[in-house]
């Protein structure tokens, strides 16, 4: 859904290493591998994950689109290695290795496996595990890090925060925080949790499910501030900015539930109490409450845009899980492989970059320009109503 921009990845988990392409970025931007891989940092240093986070540096090699430090226009290629393909240089060798590789028959519920197998017509549940495994997302904050650099420029900020964890609520809604004040609080959190107490409930409830054998899932919310109104459209219904942001947010493994603004708590609201009044301020129009979370007729309104997702557990289990083996078709036990306890933390970051990704593509697709400084000509020279911010400073 994306209309200015264009990427794509690939890898396997425990394959020699991700790469990404992202295409339509305009000239003149600021780009080094050490800003994106602030980013990967974010994503790899938080609550929950498993062992494989210590041996993964997630360094990032530019090997195209960048030159004396910033972009020229051309499609910037990015290399992200993973040092744990060491360990698996046989399985996940890409030429026919002389030793066979072990074959993985029982697929795991809750993973690609058993349809994934059924699909690709095949009985090793490598084949599709590998792709679908949430190591690809380091690559794809990477890309969203090139986007947030040019958001940065325009004066645009993303940050998220963790609301749940298993059955643990962070109720605070912090309405007042700008993206990076939350991000200032959530990034000092192992949970990414702003309220003290909260997050070391959470904490405990992520520890005792790993001493358990088990998993949680959560809540996670996304927020952009410092938009201009009318990024997206209402004339076309892959067009409007929710669905966009939508499709790009739930392409994430794992997630259940997506919400906008009041999200589903406004199916009990009448529509006096749902809409947002305007109200004239010294340089436009401000709203009495943001119910809608920044998104009116699929366009951005000035407003802070905020979204929450929700995901499932993570599927891996350190317990026994009913299955049948693929080769023989007899019930077996699923295999109980290292893995992360709780990806919500994780996940936002993720989040954040899939949502600086439509911001970018939106803001290009409204505003155009070949250079940073095109863009940035043709949103100062497009009328009052654009500038539809408070006084708030978010980069
Ligand atoms: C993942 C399982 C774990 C995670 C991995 C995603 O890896 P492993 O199987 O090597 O223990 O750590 O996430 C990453 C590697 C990452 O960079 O986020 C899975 O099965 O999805």
């Amino acid at each position: 859904m994306l209309k200015k921009l264009r990427f794509l990845t690939a890898g396997e988990s425990h394959g020699p290493g991700l790469t990404g392409i992202l295409e339509g970025l305009p000239a003149g931007l600021e780009l080094t591998a050490a800003m994106i891989e602030q980013q990967l940092r974010r994503r790899r240093q938080v609550g929950g994950r498993g062992a494989r986070m210590s041996i993964e540096q997630d360094r990032v090699e530019i090997t195209g689109g960048i030159r004396q430090g910033f972009t020229i226009g051309s499609p910037v290629a990015l290399l992200i290695s993973n040092r744990d393909h060491d360990n698996w240089s046989t399985v996940m060798s890409v030429v026919a290795a002389d030793e066979k590789a072990a074959e993985m028959t029982i697929p795991r519920p809750g993973h690609i496996d058993l349809a994934g197998c059924l699909k690709y017509d095949t009985e090793d549940t490598r084949n599709v595990s590998e792709r679908a495994s949430a190591r690809e997302t380091a690559m794809r904050t990477a890309i969203g890090a090139c986007c947030r650099r040019l958001l940065k420029e325009l004066g645009i900020a993303v940050g998220s925060r963790v609301l749940q964890a298993g059955d643990i609520r962070d109720l605070n809604e912090y309405d007042r925080l700008t993206p990076m004040e939350i991000n200032v609080q959530a990034d000092g959190s192992e949970m990414r949790c702003l309220d003290p107490l909260v997050s070391g409930m959470m904490a405990d409830a992520v520890e005792k499910a790993r001493e358990e054998g088990d998993t949680l899932g959560g809540m996670l919310e996304v927020r952009a501030a410092g938009l201009p109104v009318g990024l997206g459209s209402s004339s076309q219904w892959d067009l409007k900015l929710q669905a966009r942001l939508a499709a790009a947010l739930m392409s994430l493994g794992g997630m259940k539930g997506f919400e906008v603004g009041a999200g589903i708590s406004v199916a009990e609201l009448r529509g006096s109490e749902a809409n947002d009044g305007i109200v004239p301020v010294d340089r436009g129009v401000s709203r009495l409450t943001n119910h809608a979370g920044g998104i009116e007729g699929g366009l951005s309104n000035g407003s802070d845009i905020i979204l929450r997702l929700a995901m499932k557990p993570i599927p891996s289990l350190r317990q026994t899980q009913q299955s049948v083996d693929l080769k023989t078709g007899s019930p077996a036990q699923a295999p109980q492989e290292r893995g992360d306890t709780w990806g919500v933390a994780a996940a936002s970051i993720v989040a954040e970059a899939m949502t600086c990704l439509v911001l970018a593509d939106a803001l290009l697709e409204k505003f155009g320009g070949d250079t940073l400084q095109q863009l940035k000509g043709h949103i100062q020279s497009s009328g009052r109503w654009l500038a539809g911010r408070d006084n708030r400073s978010h980069v």
